[in-house]
């Protein structure tokens, strides 16, 4: 494997990672807080992170690269409002997909396509991804800083990101 690639790839192991603790983090910080439903949220998104951090490790080795396991930076763990959180989760996205064009572009560079092969998937998921923050973030913005708002949306967020899914 293209030492490059090896590298970005490694990179992108750390991205996922650090999406998945800092997800595990926002659920957190929404169980403590009583919004049950965006904890749930936030528990299964954190979980998905997880799985496409390790479906880099897995694919890493199976083309004879070296996976270096790395440290994490710290995860923002406190939130004013359920907005800040959210605007955390969509920032959050942004940058795994700038990263992760960046490894395409660099893909691409290097000729190496069956990496950029393998990369697709995870475009077609960030954009998935981003747009559900996206959704979820303007949802927060129209109910304001409206209690029984907040209450709804913490009671129906499974569903508005699952109806979200549906119109990918
Ligand atoms: Fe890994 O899917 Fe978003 O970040």
């Amino acid at each position: 494997m293209n030492a490059a690639i090896e590298k970005l790839l490694n990179n992108q192991i750390k991205y996922e990672a650090q999406a998945s603790m800092q997800y595990l983090a926002m659920a957190s910080w929404a169980d403590a807080k009583g919004y049950n439903g965006v904890a749930d949220f936030f528990y299964s998104q954190s979980e998905e992170e997880r799985v496409h951090m390790t479906k880099l490790v897995k694919f890493v080795n199976e083309r004879s690269g070296h996976v270096i396991i790395p440290e994490l930076d710290k995860s923002k763990h406190d939130f004013n409002t359920l907005n800040e959180l959210f605007e955390t989760f969509l920032k959050s996205e942004m940058f795994v997909t700038e990263q992760i064009n960046h490894v395409i572009y660099e893909c691409l560079k290097h000729k190496d396509y069956n990496v950029h092969n393998f990369m697709q998937w995870y475009v077609t998921e960030q954009l998935e991804e981003e747009a559900m923050a996206r959704t979820l973030l303007d949802k927060l913005n129209i109910i304001g800083t409206d209690k029984s708002g907040h209450y709804l949306f913490d009671r129906d967020i499974n569903a508005i990101a699952a109806s979200q899914n549906k119109t990918q």
